[in-house]
């Protein structure tokens, strides 16, 4: 009750809250969410197996842990990780956008379905509050907007209300885990001093700000710009963010600093906050670029034979292996490279283009062809994993994200054929006839499956792959920003106003 109270006496009370400039949003369904068809028929084809590939995972996520967060391939049953406590559903509200642009319309419709008469937040649940942000609050504004249909809008600000209670903390960084019936918050057992982690608190942003426009209601974006303002007044080691934040003191809990794991989505963040704004966010442009800047300096290195890889910091002293989850930052590179700094355009997109290389590799040199957990820069070895417990592949994205940027970016037709490399392993080694499942080692000849059907392989692995095979005008990189698990955000125009005028 008591949380009840707080969070409609946070909505009701608007008086105090500072007004945000009036935002025009884009017609809905217009830009670039239509599907075409490639000219090109070996393109086609390809597209078209990628397709086919998202209809198998969907038809057995349906026929075995229908409504269940996500598939046991193997064991053809229901996968529920307490990453969500017991909201159910993760896949069906995760696949949404990706059914979208497939056009894969009857699956659409029956996953709407479901959404209005089963999607249930009021639950007793302790949920990670970025993974429900990033996944429940990013699928249900991308389907928003790419559909249209009100019960999308209607469910993510809900939720986005039930989130609020995390931000009662003395600094406003929230905590990592809510319970989102009791509104009471608590960090992760095992992170550091009790501290929230940079790489959850630091990717709400985008999420938010769009949740205050669609619900016309600044809390949202204050709490977001909050974070914002107490990280831009840290002092930061090197210019470096650490992963921990202590949201009792506002300080920083240990000086580790990584773009993979706790760190990884909150560089990316800053930067997708510059473009989401129509590049307005000043703020988010510099401290990115800082940002990457002291990254350069201190964590990027290059290996013996020339790969460029990202290590970890630690108060100082590196750890050179880079993480599956790093890979990402190839994509990120050059994505930002346009709006560099004088002179380092061309920079970032050669450091896109190296970190994709590299990250290729880690594929390259394992036995099925898709790469693990961590591959290490050590003890004689280059873009290989040598720790048995970093040897597992679960079907991220990371990597097929980082082509797909380079793809858009420079269309050099490697990261075609390199795409296709991963289809076919995918197809040859993690389809299985319920599914597609992960691996425990990439580097075993004979498959041994962990049984998950992570719902960010329908969400993001099947969407980045779809796109690598499609035409540039499916969602256009200048109108849409893809949050961390590749929902689909508008850039928040200041244009179309003018725009509307003009045409009137
Ligand atoms: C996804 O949930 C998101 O991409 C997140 O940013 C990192 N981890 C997974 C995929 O690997």
């Amino acid at each position: 009750m008591e949380k009840e109270k707080v969070a409609q006496d946070q909505l009701s009370n608007r008086a105090g809250f500072r007004r945000l400039p009036p935002v025009y949003l884009a017609p809905l369904n217009t830009i670039g969410a239509i599907d075409r068809e490639p000219a090109d028929a070996a393109i086609r084809e390809k597209r078209e197996k990628i397709k086919e590939m998202m209809k198998h995972a969907w038809k057995n996520y349906k026929r075995y842990a229908w409504g269940k967060n996500e598939l046991k391939p193997v064991s053809k049953g229901g996968h529920s990780s307490s990453l969500f406590g017991n909201i159910q559903g993760a896949t069906i509200v995760d696949a949404l956008d990706t059914l979208f642009i497939m056009n894969m319309k009857d699956e659409f419709e029956e996953a709407q379905a479901w959404v209005e008469e089963n999607l249930n937040f009021n639950v007793n649940a302790e949920v990670s509050v970025f993974e429900v942000n990033i996944r429940f609050v990013g699928g249900l504004i991308s389907a928003y907007y790419l559909s249209g249909a009100e019960i999308f809008r209607k469910k993510a600000v809900e939720l986005g209300v039930k989130l609020l209670p995390a931000f009662q903390t003395p600094s406003g960084i929230p905590w990592a885990l809510l319970n989102i019936k009791s509104g009471i918050g608590r960090n992760w057992p095992w992170a550091s001093g009790g501290s929230s982690i940079l790489a959850e608190f630091g990717t709400l942003h985008l999420e938010f700000m769009h949740l205050s426009y669609l619900s016309g209601n600044p809390i949202f974006a204050d709490k977001v710009m909050n974070i914002r303002t107490v990280l831009n007044n840290l002092e930061k080691p090197e210019g470096l963010y650490p992963n921990y934040l202590n949201p009792n003191s506002g300080q920083w809990a240990q000086y580790h600093v990584s773009v993979g794991g706790l760190g990884d989505s909150f560089y990316e963040y800053l930067l997708k906050a510059w473009l989401m704004s129509d590049k307005t966010d000043l703020q988010a442009k510099k401290m990115y670029f800082d940002a990457i800047k002291a990254i350069e300096t201190h964590l990027i290195r290059k290996s013996r034979n020339g790969l460029t890889y990202i290590a970890e910091w630690k108060g100082g002293l590196l750890e050179h292996k880079m993480g599956h989850l790093t890979c990402f930052a190839g994509g990120m590179f050059a994505l930002g490279a346009d709006d560099a700094p004088e002179g380092m355009t061309q920079h970032y997109l050669q450091l896109g283009a190296e970190i994709a290389r590299t990250c290729h590799e880690s594929y390259n040199r394992t036995f099925v062809k898709l790469g693990p957990e961590a591959f290490r820069f050590d003890g004689g070895v280059e873009a290989i994993a040598t720790r048995q417990n970093e040897k597992y592949y679960i079907l991220r994205p990371e990597v097929v994200e980082t082509y797909m940027y380079m793809w858009r970016l420079t269309h050099d037709p490697k990261y075609r054929k390199w795409a296709w490399e991963a289809v076919e392993a995918l197809e040859k080694h993690c389809r299985v006839k319920g599914g597609y499942s992960g691996l425990r080692d990439v580097y075993f000849n004979k498959e041994s499956y962990d049984d998950v059907q992570q719902s960010f392989f329908l969400a993001e692995t099947l969407k980045y792959l779809y796109l690598i095979f499609s035409d540039d005008d499916l969602l256009p990189l200048e109108h849409w920003i893809f949050n961390t698990e590749a929902h689909l955000l508008p850039v928040l125009s200041r244009n179309l106003k003018k725009v509307e005028d003009d045409g009137k």
